[in-house]
């Protein structure tokens, strides 16, 4: 057992992202830990060792009972004590929904903050303060019908931020009202006669918009959960995980195809990084790709080597295939469908800056205000 909670953290492979007891003069201009400086974080005496219920607030929790919500707060606190997260560097930001409630729930610092607007408020914080943990909660409301345009760009711009998708495929807050991820035909309190659209497939526009980590995992498959939250925590860039989530008021059941044991094993698929895609309650089915289609072939007929072999870092039309599988016709992809390395935007804003500062000094606002750049709008 590592003798300090900055060594356990350490041992435990957690990115210089996390070595959040550094002190903030000693990281690099991005914000992270250099690897000098990352020697010179060991505290002169031992820290005290988090559990989960340390990332517990006093809070009472107002999701209703059996809602999916409850396990995604606590695979996160487990994380969270796991990595060994410092509570005073790491933020949640979260937009409006349900979902939203969850930075309450934490005993971090935390921003409940404008619908759809939560990937704004995580790219300030990010710049101005680099060396924070960002998270964001977000619904499928709440990040793709009012905050579409800004889940985009938080993705495409890498910013360093890691996003719970909770998708229930309903406005859970409002009570029922279809989302951007119903279903085709779904009827709801809005949609009396049947959704007329087509679902949005969360993980397809992130990708699309360039992610660098897309995951998927389930609330009630609680080791899956925690493994692929560990897997979001230590990416270093904009992470996305869509998490299933059952709303048990507004659209119980939604994800019975997939948690139900006589029926999981044929609608989902377990992605493992070189491993061949088979599923089935015997393992005796498997994808392949025909054409860049993806189609289910069965063992018996088909040799594994023809198999499609997952690779976390393909070129992204394969991880797009993968998110676009869908049931009936498919089985649906469990794990981490794409995780790249690739700069992050905070980085490149920070070197501008500091570049700029280097050529033509600290800036004045007053003077900039009182300067000769002044135009007359007739
Ligand atoms: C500007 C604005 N428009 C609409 C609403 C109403 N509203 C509140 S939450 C919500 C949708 C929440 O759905 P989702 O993000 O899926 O969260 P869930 O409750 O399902 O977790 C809507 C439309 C609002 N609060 N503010
Ligand atoms: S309405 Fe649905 S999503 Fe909201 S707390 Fe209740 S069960 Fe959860
Ligand atoms: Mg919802």
């Amino acid at each position: 057992m590592p003798a300090s909670a900055a060594e356990a953290k350490r041992s435990m492979g957690v990115p210089p992202v996390s070595l959040l007891f550094a002190n903030e003069k000693n990281h690099g201009r991005d914000g992270h830990a250099t690897k000098e400086n990352e020697m010179s974080v060991a505290p002169t005496s031992p820290l005290p060792v988090l559990k989960p219920a340390d990332y517990a607030t006093d809070q009472d929790v107002r999701w209703c009972p059996g809602c999916g919500d409850y396990s995604i707060l606590m695979q996160t606190k487990k994380v969270l004590a796991k990595l060994g997260v410092d509570r005073s560097k790491t933020v949640f930001i979260s937009g409006i929904g349900c979902s939203s409630r969850f930075p309450y729930y934490l005993n971090t610092y935390g921003f409940h903050s404008i619908h759809g607007r939560a990937p704004t408020f995580a790219t300030g914080l990010k710049l101005a303060r680099p060396e924070l943990n960002l998270w964001i909660a977000t619904g499928d409301g709440d990040a793709l019908s009012i905050g579409g345009n800004h889940f985009l760009h938080v993705i495409r711009r890498n910013l360093d931020v890691k996003i719970l998708l909770f998708n229930n495929r309903i406005y859970g807050l409002t009570k029922g009202q279809y989302s951007p991820t119903s279903e085709h035909g779904k009827k709801t309190k809005s949609t009396p006669m049947g959704a007329p659209d087509y679902p949005i497939r969360p993980l397809s526009i992130a990708i699309a918009a360039g992610a660098t980590f897309a995951a998927r995992s389930i609330d009630v498959d609680v080791k899956h959960l925690e493994y692929v939250l560990e897997r979001a925590a230590k990416h270093v860039g904009t992470a996305v995980v869509e998490i299933y989530q059952n709303c048990n008021i507004f659209n119980d059941g939604a994800f019975d195809y997939a948690t139900d044991k006589t029926t999981k094993s044929d609608t989902t698929i377990y992605l493992e990084q070189g491993k061949p895609l088979v599923f089935g309650k015997n393992a005796d089915k498997g994808i392949r790709l025909r054409e860049m289609n993806p189609e289910i072939v069965d063992l018996a007929s088909t040799a594994k080597d023809d198999l499609l072999v997952h690779n976390e870092q393909a070129q992204p039309a394969v991880p797009f295939l993968l998110s676009r599988m869908r049931q009936p016709d498919l089985p649906e992809p469990m794990g981490i469908l794409r995780s790249v390395e690739k700069e992050r935007y905070v980085s490149v804003v920070r070197a501008q800056n500091e570049d700029a500062v280097a050529k033509q000094g600290i800036g004045d606002i007053q003077q900039l205000l009182d300067g000769p750049e002044t135009w007359t709008v007739a």
